[in-house]
C-alpha cells in the first residue's frame, strides 16, 4: 500500500460531479465524467466502445485504468474503507474478499456462445440428447437477454476501463483486450492476472482487440439485498461470447471465470475461436519445465479439468534428487507451430487464480510462499492474527485459536462445517512464484516436448500411458473424463466427460475443435507426444495408489525419457505402458506396480463402449472420422486382448 494518510485523487462523488463533461460521441451527445484518465487521447475504436456502453449502462463516470501501484492504492483503500476488502496484517499488501454466498463459482449453466448459425458454437447432437459441448444462444435472443439486464445497469455506479494484454505486452503471440466494468474488485483482480497498463493503447493504435464487457448488475440504488459488500444479480447472470465479433458480455457475477474476462471467456473462449482462424491452439492447460540431473530440460503442457491439481502440478518440488522443475503458468496455454516446426506455448495470463482448499505446505508450498504478498483471496477463513486458513492448513494453524469462517461466523479446527467455500481462491502475481521460469514471459514462447493429458479417475486408469500417435492422442484427450469438483456450480461426486479439460471452456462447435487438432498435424512439424495420467486410481479398500504431489516428478521423468525415445514402453490396448521397473520407485513403499498400470479389460470394455457413444450422441455428424476410426481401433483392441 502507499501512504495511507494522504489522500491521492480518491473517486468521491463530490469529484465526479465537480468534472467536466466530455462528449463521448458528437451523434449520440453522450455525456459522462471522466473520473480518471484522458478520454480523448484513446483509440477510436476503443471510443467508441466506451460511448455505445455508456449510453446504455449510464455509469455515472467512466475511470481509465492505467495499471499503476498508485492505482491500485488508491482502489484498495477504498474498498478496504467500504468493508470489501479486509487487510490480512500477517502478510504483505494481502487482503481477503468475501462474496455474496449465492456468488461463488463459474455459472455454466448460464454461459453462451452466440453465433448465427446454431452450429459454428455445438455440434449436432444425437435427437433426444441434451448437449453438454458449449450452449448455443440465437443472436435475437441475445440481444433481447441483454437488453433486458444491461439498460441503465451501472447507473450510480463507475465504469472502470481496462486495458490489457494477454501474454507479454506488444509479443507477436500475444493478444490485447479492453474490458468494462463496475466493480473495483474486478479491477484489482484483473490488474493480478493479465497485465493492464496505459501503454496497451499505443500498442493498440487503430488495430483489433477483444470487447469485454461485464457488469455486476446491481444499479445504485440497489434493488437486492447487498451482501457482504459484493453487489451481484446471480438470478439473472448472463455470460455471452459473440466469436465473430470478437465480444464477450457478462452479467450478474463478481465471481472469477464469470467476471475476470481476460481468464475463460477470453484467453479459452474467444482465444479459441481465434486460434482455430489462425491454426494454433488456445488450451486449458498448464506449462512447466523439468531438467533432469544431466542438465536437460524439457518442457511439458498438461490439459486437467478443472480444480484437478493443475496448479500443484505446475508448480511440482520434485522428490527426486538432483531434478528442478519450473512453472511457466498454471492454467491456459496458447500455443503456435515456430518456423522451426516446434510448437510454442505462451502463458497468456500473469496471475494464478487457484483453488485454495488443499493447498498447503505440505501439497504445494510453492504456491504457499506465492500468495504471502501482493494477493487478494476470496471465500477462505481468517485467522484471529490476520492470516488465511482453508481446509487443509490444519496443521499450519492453532487449533485452539477461533477463525472467522468465510460465511463470517466463529469457528474450530475439528468443529463440523468448512472454514472456506471449497472454490475459495487466491489470486496472486505469477512473478511471486519462487520457481517461476526465467522465460515465463519469453514472447516467443517455450517449446512444448509433451502434452498431457488427465483426470480425477478413481478405477481402472493406469497411472501414465502414452499415445501411439498424435490422431490417438487427440482420441484420448476426446475421451476425458474426471469426478466433479467444485469449480462449478454441479454438486456431489460424478464421472463427468470433459473432453481436452475444454468442456466448459469451448468456444466452437466441438467436431471442428477436433478437426482443428487433427490439422495441426503437417509435415515438417515436430509434434509432441501426447499421454494420458491419472495420480488418483484408488485400490479396493479406497486408498491413493500413487502418493501424487512432488513424487509425480517420477512420472514426468518417465514421460521426458519418452520423449527422448528411450525403450522403456510396451503396447497395451490403451496406448504404450511403462515397461515393469521403468518408472523410478526408490525410496517409496507399499507401490504395487501391477494395480497401478491394469487395463482390466471389463472396465476398458464398458469405458470404449460409453466414450464412444458419448462421443458419437454429443458431436454427432461433426466427429472426425478419424476420432471415430481411433474409437473403433481402440474397441477391438480391447476385444482382443
Ligand atoms: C479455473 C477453472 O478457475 O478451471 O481455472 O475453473
Ligand atoms: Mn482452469
Amino acid at each position: 500500500m502507499g501512504n495511507r494518510g494522504e489522500r491521492r485523487n480518491s473517486i468521491t462523488e463530490t469529484e465526479i460531479e465537480d468534472k467536466a463533461d466530455v462528449y463521448l460521441n458528437d451523434r449520440d451527445h453522450i455525456e459522462v465524467h471522466v473520473v480518471k484518465g484522458d478520454f480523448t487521447a484513446l483509440p477510436e475504436k476503443v471510443k467508441e466502445f466506451i460511448a455505445e456502453n455508456v449510453k446504455v449502462c449510464r455509469p455515472k463516470g467512466i475511470y481509465l485504468c492505467d495499471g499503476s501501484e498508485e492505482e491500485r492504492d488508491e482502489i484498495t483503500e477504498k474498498m478496504v474503507a467500504r468493508g470489501l476488502l479486509t487487510p490480512l496484517q500477517k502478510y504483505d499488501n494481502c487482503f481477503l474478499a468475501r462474496t455474496d454466498p449465492a456468488d461463488v463459482a463459474r455459472v455454466e449453466g448460464r454461459t453462451f456462445t452466440v453465433t448465427k448459425e446454431k452450429y459454428a458454437s455445438v455440434p449436432h447432437v444425437k435427437e433426444g440428447v441434451k448437449g453438454i459441448l458449449g450452449q448455443w444462444m440465437g443472436e435475437e435472443d441475445a440481444r433481447r437477454e441483454s437488453q433486458n439486464r444491461l439498460a441503465g445497469c451501472m447507473k450510480g455506479r463507475v465504469m472502470y476501463v481496462i486495458p490489457f494484454s494477454m501474454g507479454p505486452v506488444g509479443g507477436a503471440l500475444s493478444k490485447i483486450g479492453v474490458q468494462l466494468t463496475d466493480f473495483n474488485y474486478v479491477v484489482l483482480s484483473m490488474r493480478i492476472m493479465t497485465r493492464v497498463s496505459s501503454k496497451i493503447w499505443d500498442v493498440l493504435g487503430d488495430g483489433e482487440f477483444v470487447r469485454c464487457f461485464h457488469s455486476i448488475g446491481a444499479p445504485r440504488p440497489v434493488q437486492r439485498k447487498v451482501i457482504n459488500h459484493w453487489p451481484c444479480d446471480p438470478e439473472r447472470v448472463l455470460i455471452c461470447h459473440f466469436p465473430d465479433e470478437r465480444r464477450v458480455m457478462s452479467y450478474g457475477s463478481g465471481y472469477g471465470g464469470n467476471s475476470l474476462l481476460g481468464k475463460k471467456c477470453f484467453a479459452l473462449r474467444i482465444a479459441g475461436r481465434i486460434a482455430k482462424d489462425e491454426g494454433w491452439l488456445a488450451e486449458h492447460m498448464l506449462i512447466l519445465s523439468i531438467t533432469n540431473p544431466k542438465g536437460e530440460e524439457k518442457f511439458i503442457a498438461a490439459a486437467f479439468p478443472s480444480a484437478c491439481g493443475k496448479t500443484n502440478m505446475a508448480m511440482i518440488t520434485p522428490s527426486l534428487p538432483g531434478y528442478t522443475a519450473r512453472c511457466i503458468g498454471d492454467d491456459i496455454a496458447w500455443m503456435r507451430f515456430g518456423e522451426d516446426g516446434r510448437l510454442r506455448a505462451i502463458n497468456p495470463e500473469a496471475g494464478f487464480f487457484g483453488v485454495a482448499p488443499g493447498t498447503s505446505t505440505k501439497t504445494n508450498p510453492v504456491a504457499m510462499k506465492s500468495c504471502m504478498k501482493d494477493t487478494i483471496f476470496t471465500n477462505v477463513g481468517m485467522t484471529e492474527d490476520g492470516g488465511i486458513f482453508w481446509e487443509g492448513m490444519e496443521k499450519e494453524v492453532d487449533r485452539e485459536k477461533p477463525i472467522t469462517t468465510w460465511l463470517g461466523d466463529k469457528w474450530k479446527v475439528g468443529m463440523e462445517g468448512k472454514a472456506a467455500h471449497p472454490n475459495s481462491r487466491f489470486c496472486c502475481p505469477a512473478s511471486n512464484c519462487p520457481i517461476i521460469h526465467p522465460k515465463w514471459e519469453h514472447p516467443d514462447g517455450v517449446p512444448i516436448d509433451a502434452i498431457i493429458f488427465g483426470g480425477r479417475r478413481p478405477e481402472g486408469v493406469p497411472l501414465v500411458y502414452e499415445s501411439f500417435d498424435w490422431q490417438h492422442g487427440v482420441m484420448i484427450g476426446a475421451s476425458l473424463k474426471s469426478e466433479t469438483t467444485a469449480a462449478a456450480e454441479f454438486k456431489g461426486k460424478q464421472i463427468m466427460h470433459d473432453p481436452m479439460a475444454m468442456r466448459p471452456f469451448l468456444g466452437y462447435n466441438f467436431g471442428d475443435y477436433l478437426q482443428h487438432w487433427l490439422d495441426v498435424d503437417q509435415p515438417g512439424r515436430h509434434m509432441p507426444k501426447i499421454f494420458h495420467v491419472n495420480w488418483f486410481r484408488l485400490n479396493e479398500q479406497g486408498k491413493f495408489l500413487w502418493p501424487g504431489f512432488s513424487e509425480n516428478v517420477r512420472v514426468i521423468d518417465w514421460i521426458c525419457r519418452r520423449v527422448d525415445n528411450e525403450d522403456i514402453a510396451e503396447p497395451s490396448p490403451i496406448g504404450l505402458l511403462p515397461k515393469s521397473g521403468s518408472i523410478c520407485t526408490e525410496g517409496l513403499s507399499g507401490i504395487s506396480e501391477e494395480e497401478l498400470f491394469s487395463v482390466p479389460k471389463d472396465y476398458w470394455t464398458e469405458d470404449i463402449k460409453e466414450t464412444k457413444q458419448f462421443l458419437i450422441d454429443q458431436t454427432g455428424c461433426d466427429l472426425p472420422s478419424v476420432i471415430l476410426d481411433e474409437l473403433n481401433k481402440q474397441q477391438e483392441r480391447i476385444e482382443n486382448m
